[in-house]
């Protein structure tokens, strides 16, 4: 065993950079050898939660299934990596206490202008126009972590530099 089963818990809103951010973790940690997988919107609102949409109780139980997956991975002995909105700090809470020792909170810090300045799928502009209900930031809350164990502020970090940071937590936690 090169490294300990973790769980890195991605939080920001849509766009902060959060999935880019955990890639580049998960490229780096693969080539040293550690067993990853990574969990995100993408590969799992499109199967395991394609019944869910965006109001509050569709984001908690996303939330919920996403961190018994992750529970599971750990048992395997995983470095899982999850990149979600997970815009409630209680849901947040519940996963830490499923997870145990394990949870390492990555709090993606970008403020709501530049992410709404990057738009790439422009949702931010649709949301202003109220052609998307409930979104993040703009019509629906983001409760901010109050104590991450690692706080990316990425208006000041390029994606290399923040997954470094990610990578040296790991190292000085002797995780890795
Ligand atoms: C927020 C939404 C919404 C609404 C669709 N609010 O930038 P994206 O497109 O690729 O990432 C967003 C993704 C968020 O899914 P999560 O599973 O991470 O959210 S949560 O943790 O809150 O359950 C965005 C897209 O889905 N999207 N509608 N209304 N983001």
């Amino acid at each position: 065993y090169g490294h300990h089963p973790c769980l890195l818990w991605y939080t920001g809103l849509s766009a902060s950079g959060k999935s880019s951010i955990a890639n580049a973790v998960d490229r780096i940690l693969f080539e040293r050898g550690c067993a990853t997988y990574l969990l995100d919107g993408d590969n799992v609102r499109h199967g395991l939660n394609a019944d869910l949409g965006f109001d509050p109780d569709s984001r908690s139980e996303n939330i919920r299934r996403v961190g018994e997956v992750a529970a599971l991975m750990l048992d395997a002995g995983l470095i899982v990596g999850c990149a979600f909105i997970s815009p409630y700090a209680a849901e947040r809470q519940r996963v830490r206490a499923l997870a145990k020792g394990y949870f390492v909170e990555v709090y993606v810090d970008t403020p709501l202008e530049l992410c709404e300045q990057r738009d790439p799928k422009g949702m931010y502009r649709r949301a202003r126009a109220g052609d998307i209900a409930d979104f993040t930031g703009i019509s629906a809350p983001y409760e901010a972590p109050g104590a991450p164990e690692i706080h990316l502020q990425t208006a000041s970090l390029a994606i290399d530099e923040a997954a470094a940071r990610v990578v040296q937590w790991l190292e000085q936690h002797q995780l890795i």
